[in-house]
């Protein structure tokens, strides 16, 4: 069994894209289970198997302890982590090869809080890995894109586990676009060269900065553009997937205990 967590800053696309990777590994065949970590979403456009609002409501979570939405997000962090054996019991007769999760749409309430590590560990740690969503209205000018990749570093570091960097609504660039910020993540001194180009101000002299540590940590790694929209760039997704968790071997062929 193989986790699945899908990150990202507000809007970027997560439960459009767990709707999409499921649908498309369910097509070839793979087994795999939703699970939705968001106590706040009103809907989800997904079937989810299991789904933390059986036991934590950012509603009633408000009702309850007289707490605005926010302060009721943190909240339903901490209760979230209280209720994972739930979760997890639940969750055993859908688990297959796969486990797809999507996560609250504010990324710092998983990212940064230490309940979310919990929940990791109780559904096993070994096996997951984070899939980290660009959103191109925050990524396509280079200080904005070095701004994502930091995101996407601290994300890394909280968790300390392997991840894939995804460029979501690929649909929505324009092929110059999207061919520019594939450049920028696969050629530093790309980026490098398109932050010099910015005007030099001094937010473009701490992109620089930035985009140095980041290159001296070894957290720049190439995007993969997709499209939960167009249903683009999955097989893309599953590839890296693979590679992480089986080496290359297709998951159809491994145990997938
Ligand atoms: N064009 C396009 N729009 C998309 C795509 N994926 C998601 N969207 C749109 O982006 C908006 C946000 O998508 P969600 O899947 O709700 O994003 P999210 O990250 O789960 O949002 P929160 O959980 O609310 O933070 C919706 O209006 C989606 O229709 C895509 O691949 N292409
Ligand atoms: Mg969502």
């Amino acid at each position: 069994m193989y986790n699945v967590y899908l990150i990202g800053t507000a809007g970027s696309g997560k439960s459009t894209l767990v709707s999409a990777l499921k649908d498309w590994m369910e097509n070839l065949g793979l087994e795999c289970a939703v699970v939705n970590l968001d106590p706040g979403a009103d809907s989800v456009p997904y079937d989810a198997d299991v789904d933390i609002r059986e036991w934590v409501h950012l509603n009633e979570v408000m009702d309850e302890y007289s707490l605005g939405p926010n302060g009721a997000q943190i909240v339903c962090a901490d209760l979230m982590a209280l209720n994972i054996d739930k979760l997890v019991e639940a969750l055993e007769p859908y688990r297959g090869q796969f486990t797809i999760i999507d996560t609250p749409g504010q990324m710092e309430l998983f990212t940064f809080r230490q309940s979310s590590n919990v929940i990791v560990d109780a559904l096993g740690r070994d096996r997951s890995i984070l899939a980290f969503l660009s959103d191109p209205g925050l990524s396509r000018t280079p200080n904005g894109f070095v701004s994502n990749m930091m995101l996407c570093a601290l994300t890394q570091f909280r968790f300390s586990l392997p991840v894939m960097n995804l460029l979501s609504k690929a649909d929505t660039l324009g092929e110059g676009e999207l061919e520019s910020m594939l450049l920028w993540s696969q050629d530093p001194y790309a980026l490098y060269g398109a932050l010099l180009d910015d005007d030099i101000d001094t937010q473009t002299v701490m992109g620089l900065e930035l985009f140095k540590a980041m290159e001296n940590v070894g957290v720049y790694r190439e995007l993969i553009p997709v499209s939960a929209m167009e249903m683009s760039g999955l097989e893309d997704l599953y590839n890296q997937l693979q590679q992480c968790f089986l080496g290359g071997d297709d998951a159809d062929t491994v145990d997938a205990d």
